[in-house]
């Protein structure tokens, strides 16, 4: 289905279809299904991170940096409206697709997919990313859509305009209901405090303090475009490396027994 609003990647976007299929889904199989998304490589993935650790491990003993293979990880982008979420959604994926400075509201969710490729995990180890980048409205008159958002979702990235007045008690509320109540960890959860070009001034705001275990990141596209980018990967990186670690873990435990 092709967006017909224009601030969005005419790429990829829901149906309707896939929302209800995916609302049906039990909520006791969330978090089961979250790390098989992330457990079901690709192909090349099986190859390079499942079959041949020796493989892994020699290329550790040259010292060139070990591909760990490629991941497929759902962010969710949430906030407030008019916060910036698609322009940086879009930004992000390198959509060329823009409003001409007119706010159109996401209606539901856009869904943009892309390829975050060579993203650092530790050094030395490298890992492919397909992105799927759920842009979400920041409406609430969307939240029965809100189950088919949680399913599957690896990482969360919080936008909200710092310049706006009173942004503790919505910021919460995103927080709760998308990283808490889904029993994401503080690490799955990133705060971009975007400053629009309009904003009158660049003072560092603070979150709210049951958000304090959370990264935020000043952002400022016309100004510091690269930083934005930059941030996603590391985060990037942070939800992939939990799951690695993860795994890792339970190898070892299997191992031990
Ligand atoms: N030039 C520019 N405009 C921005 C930026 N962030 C937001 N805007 C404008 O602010 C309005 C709301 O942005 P949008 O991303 O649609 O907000 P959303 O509701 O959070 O998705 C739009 O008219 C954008 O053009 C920015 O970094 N640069
Ligand atoms: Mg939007």
């Amino acid at each position: 289905m092709e967006s017909k609003n224009p601030n969005g990647n005419p790429r990829r976007l829901s149906t309707s279809g896939r929302l209800n299929r995916e609302d049906q889904r039990r909520p006791s199989e969330v978090n089961r299904n979250r790390d098989e998304r992330l457990r079901r490589p690709s192909d090349e993935n099986r190859r390079s991170s499942r079959d041949p650790p020796i493989r892994r491990r020699s290329e550790e003993r040259k010292g060139r940096p070990v591909l760990l293979g490629m991941f497929k990880v759902k962010i969710l982008v949430v906030g407030p409206c008019q916060s910036g979420k698609t322009v940086i959604s879009n930004y992000l994926s390198d959509a060329t697709e823009t409003s001409g400075g007119d706010y159109n509201p996401t209606q539901g969710v856009r869904i943009l997919e892309f390829e975050c490729n060579g993203i650092e995990i530790s050094p030395g180890k490298t890992a492919n990313c397909e992105v799927e980048l759920w842009d979400c409205s920041g409406n609430h008159k969307f939240s029965t859509c809100w189950p088919a958002f949680h399913k599957d979702t690896n990482g969360v990235l919080i936008i909200y305009n710092p310049n706006t007045g009173n942004h503790d008690k919505e910021l919460e509320t995103w927080y709760t209901q998308f990283v808490q109540s889904q029993g994401l960890k503080d690490s799955q959860c990133i705060v971009f405090a975007h400053h629009q070009p309009s904003a009158p001034d660049l003072t560092k705001s603070h979150l709210p303090s049951s958000m304090s275990r959370v990264k935020c990141v000043q952002t400022n596209l016309d100004e510091e475009a690269e930083i934005v980018r930059d941030e996603f990967h590391n985060f990037l990186a942070k939800v992939i490396s939990n799951w690695t670690d993860k795994r890792d873990q339970e190898e070892l435990s299997i191992m031990n027994t």
